[in-house]
């Protein structure tokens, strides 16, 4: 590594309230941080029944859902159903069109992560898809006091199975006390890291440590360098990083695509059950019939 990546912004989300009674901490995707190219946002989830996140589209995006804790059950109008738990990553392409829901599975709070990453203007309109993996197949590895989980990209010495459309890293790092990991990031990425346990020094050894819940943009280089100073507590951390795109984004909610036009016609496609949009005329989540909501 020649040049360390330094942090250039620091965020604390706070909770705040989404979906149907659902709370998420926001860190991408808020007013003081609209789009991190190739990010849209950054949603640290915490749900029980019955809320959630009832049936809701989305165009123009892959969702990416990091379960810690607990589980959820996501049913679409194509007939996909599954339940991710704890551990478990589901990569979802949107492309052209999915409706679905998202809602707790089970007694208790369900935790995790959603984050949103634009796709190319050539992307934008392809078939939608899913990768799931189980916590037991995600790729991980250990040593000197580090664990990292790949959930995309590759990381010491183990790569994910995860095709991304825009190139992604996604790294689950936990580093033991007066532990130091040093990662490499291509230059030419973005690139931030969000913290889930413990404090954090990020970027240079004479920072102040970071707790849960911040977001830490980082500036220019190759790597990252975090140090874990506590004596007895483990750090927990994300480290994500992403190609910059670089095209013009028009959002509309959970439409994102590069021309209001395109929103125009995204609109009129999910009114008029067009282009994408065919199988949500007679769909409704089971979810929703248990519910008896209209
Ligand atoms: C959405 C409001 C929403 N963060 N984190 C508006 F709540 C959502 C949405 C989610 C979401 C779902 C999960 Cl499982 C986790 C989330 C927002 O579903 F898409 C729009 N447009
Ligand atoms: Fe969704």
């Amino acid at each position: 590594m020649e040049k360390p990546r330094q942090v250039v912004r620091k965020f604390l989300a706070r909770p705040q309230h989404e979906g149907a009674g659902a709370v998420v901490r926001r860190s991408i995707g808020r007013f003081e941080l609209r789009y991190f190219d190739p990010f849209l946002v950054l949603d640290e989830f915490s749900v029980s029944a019955p809320a959630g996140f009832p049936d809701h589209p989305h165009r123009g995006f892959e969702t990416v859902t990091y379960m810690l804790e607990g589980a959820v059950t996501h049913e679409d109008f194509e007939g996909h159903r599954g339940t991710i738990k704890a551990g478990d990553v589901q990569w979802m392409t949107a492309g052209r069109g999915i409706v679905h829901s998202e809602m707790p599975a089970g007694p208790g709070t369900s935790r995790g992560l959603q984050l949103w990453v634009n796709l190319y203007s050539g992307n934008k309109m392809i078939e939608p898809g899913y990768q799931e993996i189980q916590s037991k197949d995600i790729a991980c590895t250990s040593a000197d006091g580090v664990t990292v989980r790949v959930i995309a990209g590759h990381a010491m010495g183990v790569r994910s199975p995860v095709c991304t459309r825009t190139p992604t890293m996604y790294l689950d790092f936990t580093v033991r006390p007066r532990g130091v990991v040093r990662q490499p990031v291509l230059a030419s990425w973005n690139a931030f890291a969000y913290v889930l346990e413990g404090e954090g020094v990020f970027g240079a050894e004479r920072c102040a440590p970071v707790g849960a819940h911040h977001l830490l943009l980082l500036g220019q280089g190759d790597g990252l360098e975090v140090w874990n100073k506590s004596d007895d507590r483990p750090l927990r951390f994300l480290l994500i990083g992403g190609e910059p795109i670089g095209e013009p984004v028009a959002q509309l909610g959970p439409f994102v695509m590069n021309t209001e036009e395109e929103i125009d016609m995204t609109v009129n496609d999910f009114e008029c059950y067009a282009n994408g949009f065919e199988k949500a005329r007679h769909w409704k989540s089971q979810a929703m019939v248990a519910l008896g909501v209209e």
